[in-house]
């Protein structure tokens, strides 16, 4: 046993001097006949069989290979830097670095890593506004601080709003719309139009004295009258008799 030992140690050191290699890394695989068999599994040193004696050596080397494979956003890959013949240790993604989820923007904020291979999830403070107030009755939102903005709501019913219309003060209606609290009371001829929050003059539709079936003056409206003319009618009270 220590003759087998000793006779591939000797070749080895004689090899390697010849070779002008004590720097690099030697392991005992004696009897290779192409560099595939000297694989030592390490990607950081370069395996090559040294086929006059059928010895393998694995010299540092491979600078830029990647060694150590990311696996995921927060995990950065190693590489070999060709000098130290072995993979450096494994490096995670800087801290703030986008991973998982990215989110809306507003209250589910993009994930990011912690710098030690995790990947945090990153939500907005219940500070941050979500949506906000289109008039005096609807109220604004804030995140809830778990990556949500809540549900739409209003003002509540009653709240005083706006501007008093026509002596009338005006109230929310609970579902986010500015009301009269009572009824108005618009000028003769006019009625109020709760769109604009206006009393409008009331529109009349035009109409047009008719004799129909030539013994009977009618009032109609404008749009009825093609269809009494195609049936004989005339525009005009009918004629005494
Ligand atoms: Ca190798
Ligand atoms: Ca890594
Ligand atoms: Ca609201």
């Amino acid at each position: 046993m220590r003759a087998q030992f000793v006779i591939p140690v000797l070749v080895s050191i004689l090899i390697l001097g010849s070779f002008g290699l004590s720097q690099q890394v030697f392991a005992a695989h004696i009897g290779c006949s192409t560099n595939t068999d000297c694989d030592d599994g390490n990607a950081c040193t370069v395996d090559i069989c040294r086929t006059l004696f059928g010895i393998c050596t694995h010299a540092p080397g491979n600078a830029g290979d990647v060694c150590r494979t990311s696996t995921d956003a927060c995990d950065a890959p190693e590489t070999c830097d060709g000098v130290r013949g072995f993979c450096p240790v494994d490096a995670k993604s800087p801290a703030d670095t986008a991973c998982g989820n990215p989110g809306d923007g507003i209250c589910d904020l993009q994930d990011t890593c912690d710098g030690a291979g995790n990947c945090v999830d990153e939500v907005a403070q219940v500070t941050v506004s979500c949506r906000e107030a289109d008039n005096d009755c609807d109220a604004e939102e804030l995140c809830d601080g778990a990556g949500s903005c809540p549900a739409d709501v209003f003002e509540p019913a009653g709240n005083v709003c706006g501007i008093p219309t026509f002596g009338v003060d005006q109230n929310c209606d609970g579902a986010g719309i500015c009301v009269p609290s009572s009824a108005i009371t618009c000028g003769e001829g006019t009625t109020f139009n709760e769109d604009t929050s206006e009393c409008e003059a009331n529109i009349c539709e035009p109409k047009v004295d008719v004799c129909h079936k030539n013994k009977t003056t009618i009032n109609i409206s404008l749009n009825a009258l093609p269809a009494h003319l195609n049936h004989g009618d005339t525009v005009g009270a009918c004629e005494a008799p």
